[in-house]
């Protein structure tokens, strides 16, 4: 059988629900590819509890908006995240190094065959490696230019995508998971009291778990 990848969209702390996810698909390490789409972490309760699970499934994880904060604020940069830094130091205590050192080596995306995988998007017509690693994790909508990557006047990035790969992104929980021949969203806004999704490839079949509860408002 070929083996499985398993794509899994924004957690941001939800280990509960991850651990559910991975139990219901029967993710398993030594079988399949697991994968996170970003944003493992903040916003939820348990970044660490969702950082040791995804060591234990020996999981790659994608760079999320959240993630390359994390990388700035470390650096001394001046971040609109930084009040998640304090509550991140806490958390993970003498594993905060640890913990940075493995977010170091996230990628920004990965290209597998005819898989595309980025945490928010591609800006139309470029390929990830000639685009600016912020707008590969924010990017709702296109302007034509990159100034403004969430103004909803403008066509979103994957109405413009014209591309041959499957594009699976997160980042955008308000859209609630969106299936198209060419692009699958799942952020379907586990933390906002939404669900938790999984697509498994090459069956190209999503499950979802549901939030135990609502952890924070949707913004
Ligand atoms: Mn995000």
């Amino acid at each position: 059988m070929e083996q499985r990848t398993l794509v899994i969209g924004d957690v941001h702390g939800c280990a509960k629900e991850l651990k559910q996810l991975l139990k219901k698909v029967k993710a398993d390490p030594k079988q399949d590819r697991i994968v996170f789409i970003g944003d493992l972490i903040n916003k939820g309760p348990s970044s660490r509890g969702v950082w040791e699970l995804h060591r234990e499934m020996n999981a790659v994880s994608l760079m999320g908006n959240h993630e390359l904060s994390l990388l700035e604020l470390v650096e001394g940069k001046f971040h609109k995240h930084s009040k998640y830094f304090d509550l991140l130091r806490k958390e993970f205590g003498s594993h905060f190094d640890d913990f940075v050192a493995d977010v170091h080596q996230f990628p920004l995306w990965l290209e597998d065959h005819d898989l595309m995988m980025v945490h928010a998007g591609l800006v139309p017509g470029l390929h990830p490696d000639q685009t600016d690693p912020w707008h590969l994790v924010t990017i709702r909508t296109w302007d034509g230019e990159g100034h403004d990557l969430k103004n909803e006047a403008n066509p979103t990035w994957f109405d413009l995508y014209e591309g041959d790969d499957l594009v699976v992104f997160g980042h955008w929980a308000a859209l609630g998971g969106l299936e198209r021949p060419k692009v699958i969203g799942l952020d379907t806004g586990c933390v906002y009291g939404g669900k938790l999704s999984c697509l498994i490839m090459p069956e190209r079949k999503i499950v979802t778990v549901s939030a135990k509860k609502s952890y924070a408002s949707i913004s």
